[in-house]
């Protein structure tokens, strides 16, 4: 079994009952480990769209990397993602941050995911659960990579409110 840790974003609809459901089907497929807090984030990139609601969960699974993959894609149909613009809005996306320490560099298919380091909205959540993480490109821990990125405090709002259940 490997840990890989999946983040999970979405700003379409029912943002919290996105997040419920694409972490039970994620739960159905592998072991839920740990899941963050929710948080309500400010689109990056593409600025014109609403809020997301972001998380991150940590799995185990006997799934290799392409494998998980291509179920994570499955789900993101099965939860009506439509393909539109480049990082615009969608339903639910499910994107895989580490596979352990395994270091993938393919076209479709990069892990660690390339642009952790710049997204707040991934490095806040991914602190909270994961802080001593290593990242094996980067060489630095999840808690040093939140420390050196500039960005405010009310660009990532924790939702206390908003739970996840691992277990259902
Ligand atoms: N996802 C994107 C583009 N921008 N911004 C926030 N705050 N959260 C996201 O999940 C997000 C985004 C494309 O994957
Ligand atoms: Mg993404
Ligand atoms: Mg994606």
């Amino acid at each position: 079994m490997v840990e890989s840790i999946i983040a999970l974003g979405t700003n379409l609809g029912d943002r919290v009952g996105n997040l419920r459901r694409a972490i039970e089907m994620i739960g159905r497929k592998m072991s839920l480990v740990k899941a963050s807090s929710v948080y309500e984030t400010e689109p990056m990139y593409y600025k014109d769209q609403d809020w997301f609601l972001n998380c991150v969960v940590a799995v185990e699974t006997d799934l290799r990397p392409h494998g998980l993959l291509r179920e994570l894609q499955a789900m993101e149909m099965k939860l009506g993602r439509k393909r539109t613009v480049r990082y615009g809005p969608r339903v639910i996306d499910l994107d895989i941050l580490f596979y352990g320490n395994e270091v993938i560099s393919e076209p479709g298919l990069e892990i660690p995911h390339p642009k952790i380091a710049e997204r707040p909205f991934v490095l806040v959540p991914l602190n909270e659960i994961r802080p001593d993480l290593f990242h094996p490109v980067l060489g630095r821990r999840t808690s040093e990579l939140v420390g050196n990125l500039k960005f405010g405090a009310e660009q990532v709002i924790k939702r206390s409110g908003l739970h996840v259940d691992l277990v259902s």
